[in-house]
Parts: structure tokens; C-alpha cells; sequence
């Protein structure tokens, strides 16, 4: 078996979530490559250390310019804030890594597009892990649109809803609430849910030709949780915008971390002229779908349960009637990578496809500020 030798850069949950799926993957899809666990890196040594030892990482690192260095690195996992996604995906590109980066892509389009002229100028493998296309209901509605069961789509709605930012006393700064610095994620809500929101949209409806947004930053000082200095709030608490899409379809988004009751609520729902589909991130392996041309006197939403065989993913797992979970998006996504280095087919979404979710993002927090529409 080949191996592919894995170096990741941070270790708070998302490089659990990766880390998982690196472990798992070639349990349950058959592979050519085997990822092995080579190096975590974090500037503390002693919590990098104690990561590695639980997740098996068979060195540590402190400065990731050295782990770049190593021969015995075949991949780059990149799972720091945002703010420092484009200068290691860039060196690692350079020093002919193979690139896996969080989302979202980057800070900015612009630096984006730095980033995919790097990795395309290395021709080295690449992806962003947007996770949540490799929910199997998910890549099953993708399946349906793309055999045009829904016929021509009319509406596209997503939310994504969460409600641990509410209180003032949550700090800004520091390694677990980065996401609330702008310095750190660029943006709040719009580069860290919506950006999950874009991509599936553009991924099961296409491109997204101009947006209309308003955004709000609710809690204006908070503490900074390295320095305790009271700083301004720069990040979108709560965003809401609505769009054309290119195929003549209205969409209209929603995320915010003020929806007191809900933790990660991520809901779709796409309204077809032949049928709909629903899905719902809290009942991950069910997919709602509604077909017009059903009998009329039983016509109705069907609740399907995603664990069939012939279902996507879904005949690596158990057996039917047994759902999976959230942590499998990633083991997934691992494996998809591994098969595209047999295939040699790139491993979507790549650098240069999570650009153009960044390219929406910037469009939206560009029309709030300026409280007008604008193309992507
Ligand atoms: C934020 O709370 C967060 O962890 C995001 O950063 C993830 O991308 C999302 O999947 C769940 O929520």
C-alpha cells in the first residue's frame, strides 16, 4: 500500500475532525493510499504533544516552516485561523506539498486568488474541506438535481443558525474564540457558516450572478482574550442576503450565532417545478423530498433515511437501517482525496472552486456596508 504522510498545522477541532478521518478511512473504503499520521505542529510544544500522543501523530513540530522542510511530509493539513491560511497553503505549494486546507479558502478573494495561482503553479494536489458536501443526504440531493428530477429550480433557502456568541462576556482573541476577531477569521458568520452555505448552494444550483446583504455586530466591545483589552467588535454577528442565481433562481440566506436555542442548525430547502428537497444538518441522514408526479391521492414529502447501500457512501458503512454521522463528512472527504491521487481527477472542492465561494462572500459583506446590490 502507498502512503501518503500527513503534517498538520493547529490541533483544536477541526484537526480532531480531520485527524479522525485520517484514522478511519481506509477502514471502510478500499484505497490505494494510506494516510500515516507523520507530524501535528503548534507553537506549544507541550499541547502539541500531548495531541499527538492521542491522536497517534508520530512527531511534533513548533514552527511549521520546519515541518515544510521535511522530506518524510507529503501533505500540508492546514487547520489554523483564517489569517494564516494563505501564508503556509503558499510556502507549502512552493515547497511541493500537497495542500488540505480548512475552510473557508481565505480571508479575502484576493488573497484566494494568491493562494490558487501558488498551488496551480506547484500543480499540487489540493481541497477545501467543506464538509458538509459529503453529508450522504446531501451529495444525494445533489444526485436528484443533476438528474433533473426537480426540473427547473425556483427558490434556494439556507440557514445556518447558532446562538454561543450571545452573551458580552464571551472574549474575542485566543485560541478558542479566534472566530470572533477579525484580524484572526476576516469575517464572523458570513466566512465561517455562510461560507458552508455558498459552497453546497453553488455546488447543487450553480453560480450566483449578484447579492443583496445586511449584516449586524450585536455585542460592539468585547474583551480580548490574550491581552484583556476591550476591543471593538469587527465581525458580522448575524448576515442575511438574498440573490439571483445564474439558472433564473431567487436564493435567500441566513446565518447567525444569536438564534438563542440553536447550536449548529444548518437547514436547505430547494423548490423545483417537478419537486423539492429539505435537509436538515440536526437529522443529518434524512432527506425530505417532495415529487409532484407522485399519485396525487398519496402524494406528499417522503422522509427518506440515507443508509441504503445504494445511497451515497452508504455502502461502506453498517447495513441498512443504521445511519452515521457528522465526523463521517470528514472520513469522506479523506477518502475522496486518497482516490483522487489514484485517479489523478482533482478532489472538489479544490483551491480554485472555494475561491468562488469567497468571491460571494466578499460580494455580501461589500453590498451590507455599502447597503447595495452587488455582482459576485
Ligand atoms: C463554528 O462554531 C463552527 O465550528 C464552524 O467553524 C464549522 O465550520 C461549522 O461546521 C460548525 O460551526
Amino acid at each position: 500500500m502507498k502512503t501518503l504522510n500527513i503534517g498538520m498545522v493547529g490541533y483544536g477541532f477541526m484537526g480532531r475532525t480531520h485527524s479522525n478521518g485520517y484514522s478511519q478511512a481506509n477502514h471502510f473504503f478500499d484505497l490505494e493510499y494510506k494516510p500515516v499520521l507523520k507530524a501535528v505542529c503548534a507553537r506549544n510544544k507541550d499541547k502539541a504533544q500531548a495531541f499527538a500522543d492521542q491522536w497517534g501523530y508520530e512527531s511534533v513540530e513548533t514552527d511549521w516552516k520546519e515541518l515544510l522542510k521535511r522530506d518524510d511530509i507529503d501533505a500540508i493539513d492546514i487547520c489554523t485561523p483564517n489569517n494564516l491560511h494563505a501564508e503556509i497553503a503558499i510556502a507549502a505549494a512552493e515547497a511541493g506539498k500537497m495542500v488540505l486546507c480548512e475552510k473557508p479558502l481565505s480571508m479575502d478573494t484576493a488573497e484566494g486568488i494568491k493562494m490558487c495561482e501558488a498551488i496551480e503553479k506547484a500543480g499540487v494536489k489540493n481541497t477545501v474541506w467543506y464538509n458538509y458536501r459529503r453529508v450522504p443526504a446531501v451529495t444525494l440531493a445533489k444526485q436528484l438535481i443533476d438528474e433533473g428530477r426537480l426540473g427547473k429550480i425556483y427558490h434556494y433557502r439556507a440557514n445556518f443558525l447558532q446562538d454561543w456568541t450571545i452573551s458580552e462576556d464571551v472574549p474575542q482573541g485566543g485560541a478558542a474564540t479566534w472566530r470572533l476577531d477579525a484580524d484572526a477569521a476576516g469575517s464572523g458568520v458570513t466566512g465561517d457558516l455562510l461560507a458552508h452555505c455558498i459552497d453546497t448552494a453553488l455546488w447543487l444550483n450553480g453560480e450566483i450572478s449578484d447579492v443583496s446583504a445586511v449584516t449586524e455586530t450585536f455585542v460592539k466591545q468585547r474583551t480580548h482574550a490574550e491581552t484583556g483589552e476591550k476591543k471593538e467588535v469587527k465581525i458580522d454577528d448575524a448576515c442575511a442576503f438574498h440573490c439571483h442565481f445564474k439558472n433564473g433562481s431567487l436564493g435567500l440566506f441566513e446565518s447567525t450565532r444569536y438564534a438563542r436555542g440553536h447550536k449548529a442548525l444548518y437547514t436547505l430547502e430547494i423548490n423545483g417545478q417537478n419537486a423539492s428537497i429539505r435537509w436538515d444538518l440536526h437529522d443529518l441522514h434524512r432527506l425530505e423530498y417532495f415529487d409532484h408526479g407522485d399519485d396525487s391521492i398519496v402524494r406528499g414529502w417522503r422522509s427518506v433515511h440515507i443508509s441504503d447501500g445504494d445511497q451515497p457512501y452508504m455502502g461502506n458503512w453498517w447495513v441498512p437501517g443504521l445511519n452515521i454521522g457528522y465526523e463521517h463528512t470528514f472520513i469522506h472527504q479523506v477518502a475522496d482525496f486518497l482516490k483522487s491521487l489514484e485517479t489523478g481527477e482533482p478532489c472538489e472542492p479544490t483551491f480554485r472552486t472555494a475561491l468562488e465561494t469567497q468571491k460571494v462572500c466578499d460580494a455580501v459583506l461589500s453590498s451590507a456596508q455599502e447597503r447595495a446590490w452587488k455582482n459576485v
